[in-house]
């Protein structure tokens, strides 16, 4: 069982068979390590199999005190005699969203490399159409992401968000506009890519095939620039920018395979970024693996 720290309920443990008392004693010490002052908080867990839907399996357990600050991570206790409890702060972020990578995968890719949990909100088709979720979204369409207090809509402002709040931004202003600029451009190819996929497939396809080399140069040449082509799109650390260029070419190696083969340093960026141990991790959970690539086509 994992334990985050969040708001509380006590039936799902009760349900999955752990008592209060057990998961208070086990967390005990974690919950006397944590740094001062105390903040009063929850536990929340996860409880494979007993999880709701939607909610990425994260379900609410049992009330306990955490001192945790936000970047407060992980420390294992072991639960008596059932099972080892790993327990750290759930970060306030809901993804709302159709079931569906879309415009969310880059985000999620990022929370989940970067070591954040997040909770899941899936909107299907028919909830949508009922209209009153379409009509509370500022422009009338998702995602919508919470990050506590704050609501945003635009994926790329929810990008711009992380990247500034996790450090993902580039080291200067320089870097940062370098990197607004690739986003930009990542943005550009979604858009052509989201027209052809939703309004014009049939037809389109062939035409998107041939234009796609010279729509994926422009990424190549810039990686050649920055090392060689051995780093990342912008400088020597990682950037929000990476996530949604590395979704955009995972996406594309679905839809046209063998569209990065005569890019060599795209390729290998694209093998190195996901070979990351928590990306790495995350692209090979059922979470990632079911959810279909685009919502309209079966990929
Ligand atoms: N610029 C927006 C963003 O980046 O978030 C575009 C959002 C958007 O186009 N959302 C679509 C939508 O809500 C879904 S998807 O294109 O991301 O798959 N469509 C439903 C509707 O009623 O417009």
């Amino acid at each position: 069982m994992t334990l985050g720290v969040g708001s509380s309920s006590k039936a799902t443990a009760l349900q999955a068979g752990y008592s209060v008392q057990m998961l208070g004693a086990a967390l005990a010490p974690l919950n006397a390590s944590l740094p001062r002052p105390a903040t009063p908080s929850a536990v929340t867990g996860h409880i494979p199999g007993v999880g709701r839907r939607g909610m990425s399996g994260w379900s609410r357990v049992v009330n306990i005190r955490s001192r945790a600050p936000p970047a407060f991570r992980c420390a294992a206790v072991t639960l008596p005699a059932t099972c080892i409890v790993r327990s750290f702060l759930v970060p306030p972020y809901t993804i709302v969203y159709f079931p569906a990578r879309g415009r969310c995968e880059a985000l999620r890719m990022l929370l989940a490399d970067q070591g954040q949990s997040w909770k899941e909100e899936v909107v299907t088709k028919d909830t949508w159409h009922q209209g009153s979720l379409k009509a509370s979204c500022l422009f009338g369409q998702l995602p919508k992401f919470q990050d506590g207090d704050l609501t945003l809509y635009q994926s790329n402002a929810m990008l711009r968000h992380l990247g500034r709040s996790l450090g993902l931004y580039g080291k200067d202003q320089l870097e940062a506009a370098l990197v607004d600029m690739i986003n930009d451009g990542v943005e550009d190819h979604r858009k052509r890519c989201s027209y052809l996929i939703h309004h014009n497939y049939e037809e389109g396809k062939a035409r998107y095939v041939q234009e796609l080399p010279g729509h994926l140069k422009p990424f190549e040449t810039v990686l050649a620039q920055n090392q060689g082509g051995q780093a990342f799109i912008v400088g020597d650390q990682i950037s929000f920018a990476d996530y949604n260029l590395l979704d955009l070419l995972l996406a594309h190696q679905a839809l046209v395979p063998g569209c990065l083969d005569s890019f060599p340093l795209l390729s290998a960026y694209v093998a190195r970024l996901s070979a990351r141990p928590k990306l790495k991790a995350f692209l090979a959970s059922p979470e990632h693996m079911n959810r279909p690539i685009f919502g309209g086509l079966q990929i």
